[in-house]
């Protein structure tokens, strides 16, 4: 059944004397307009890019990067101070941007962010030490240094994963945007450069003095009234007459998105959470639940200068809508440019993962059981496994949502896997690529394959509503013989840390 929210039950009885008077459109309105925060006008703040971070040295084989946990106050309403939780104090984090097979050493510092904390490379096949396993927790006063292989060009990004505390540490600023690249993705004629852009959506609310309010609902849900692209409410981006390349990532906690330009030409997909697809599909709209991110391209050699457009929002069932949740961001043309780039029609092929080649199916059944979120009726127990595939195998998984009230994007660590169908149907064109995050709408039953590997080990795979995840609709599988105790393997160590 849907379910209205606490916050939404509350306006909607603060109202109902008055809204028995009003047509029914007008009503949803009302009670929509927002969630308390600070009002802030769409389209007047100037978009932006997090800064590329530098490795602190580099060898034949490495890059040796330091990112330092801590409290920051910082303006993202204009002129209120609010405080957030954040890699290098700024949020989105820095950006990591690595070449293909070139490996990276993160030392993450914990600091004074004042939370246990866990980093979890979003995407990354990294060794399950690295992996940023719930509860191989780095508290404030240690760091721990995180190796990763690189192993493929993707748009991936580091976020908290702490045991429990994952949907708040994220909220409050725990994430950043992380890009891989390699020879063959450069060689093609896409946009590139200042031209392809990340974009990492979140919705927050905000107290009247600018504080970020975590309100989630009785454990089922935060969502926002102000979207921030990149840190910045609703930006406006000033662009040439020519093609981007965006890299889309839904960075919120809870909330999903249906993408689509006001001027109705189509948005070109050119990738999804593993890399490119093996050609572009234009669509008129698209959906991106937490976590999944969606490559782009936008061509704006369409439009006159001076034409502004806008990202928006055709607001999915069962997320809280308010004012201006439809709208995401503004792009406005300032200049003519010559265009050098162009999308190829064909990117970089996608072998289907044979079907017949699955040496069995095994079935997850994500659900609301006695005021918890639970997989196979069972809540997170760092004991027990729900799959055990031997390295290499192939399985299919098949993936319930058996209700109507809510929608589960559910994430696999360590490996990337593609959907055969959702409901008996074909996934979207658009979805047709290597994904680590499937989107199970309301009532869907997905069928996913994947291929276990390339580590052997102990591995997450939970709802990525972070707020699903903490209460505690997470579960681990086994790739080959696994050491349950990760925090052992590679354990958190006291500052002050020695020099990399
Ligand atoms: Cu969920």
């Amino acid at each position: 059944m849907t379910s209205i929210s606490r916050r939404q039950a509350l306006k909607l009885g603060a109202l109902a004397g008055s809204s028995l008077l009003l047509p029914i459109a007008f009503q949803s309105r009302s009670y929509a307009g927002t969630a308390g925060s600070p009002s802030v006008t769409p389209f007047t703040l100037p978009f932006r890019v997090p800064p590329v971070l530098n490795p602190v040295r580099s060898d034949s084989t490495t890059d040796y990067y330091e990112i330092t946990m801590k409290k920051a106050l910082v303006e993202i309403l204009p002129k209120l101070k609010t405080e957030v939780w954040a890699y290098n104090g700024i949020t989105p984090g820095p950006t990591i941007k690595q070449n293909k097979d070139r490996r990276s050493v993160v030392r993450f510092i914990n600091n004074s962010v004042g939370t246990p904390t866990s980093v979890h490379l979003h995407g990354m096949a990294s060794l399950p030490q690295y992996d940023g396993y719930a509860e191989d927790l780095t508290n404030p006063g240690q760091y721990k240094d995180y190796i990763y292989p690189n192993n493929r060009a993707a748009t991936l990004w580091y976020h908290d994963h702490a045991i429990h505390k994952t949907a708040r540490n994220v909220y409050m600023g725990l994430a950043g945007t992380y890009l891989v690249q390699d020879q063959e993705e450069l060689n093609l004629p896409l946009p590139k450069g200042d031209y392809d852009v990340p974009l990492l959506i979140q919705d927050k609310q905000f107290g009247s003095k600018g504080n970020l309010i975590f309100d989630d609902q009785g454990q089922k849900s935060q969502m926002g009234d102000i979207i921030l692209v990149n840190g910045v409410p609703w930006p406006k981006m000033q662009v040439a007459n020519r093609k981007y390349r965006f890299r889309i990532l839904n960075g919120s906690i809870s909330r999903s998105y249906q993408l689509a330009l006001s001027t109705g030409e189509p948005l070109i997909v050119i990738g999804t959470d593993a890399g490119l697809i093996s050609a572009p599909v234009p669509t008129s709209s698209m959906r991106i639940g937490m976590a999944e991110r969606y490559e782009v391209i936008i061509d704006f050699s369409k439009y006159a200068v001076g034409t502004k457009i806008v990202l928006r929002n055709l607001q999915p069932p069962n997320n809280d809508n308010y004012d201006n949740t439809e709208k995401i961001m503004q792009f406005e043309v300032v200049r003519t440019e010559s265009d050098p780039s162009s999308i190829p029609s064909t990117l970089r092929y996608v072998q289907p993962i044979d079907e017949a080649s699955a040496v069995r199916t095994r079935e997850f059944r994500y659900e609301r059981s006695n005021g918890l979120w639970v997989i196979n009726g069972k809540i997170w127990d760092n004991q027990r496994f729900d799959a055990s595939p031997q390295l290499g195998d192939v399985e299919i998984w098949k993936i319930y949502n058996n209700a109507g009230g809510w929608f589960h994007p559910i994430h696999m660590h360590l490996l990337d896997m593609q959907l055969l169908d959702r409901n008996g149907k074909p996934p979207f064109a658009y979805e047709k690529g290597w994904k680590d995050v499937f989107y199970v709408g309301e009532n869907e039953t997905l069928r996913v394959i994947g291929r276990f590997g390339p580590n052997s080990g102990t591995y997450m795979s939970h709802c990525h509503n972070t707020v699903h995840e903490d209460h505690d609709m997470m579960n681990q599988f086994k790739v080959g013989e696994a050491t349950v105790n990760l925090a052992s393997l590679a354990p958190a160590q006291s500052l002050p840390a020695p020099p990399l």
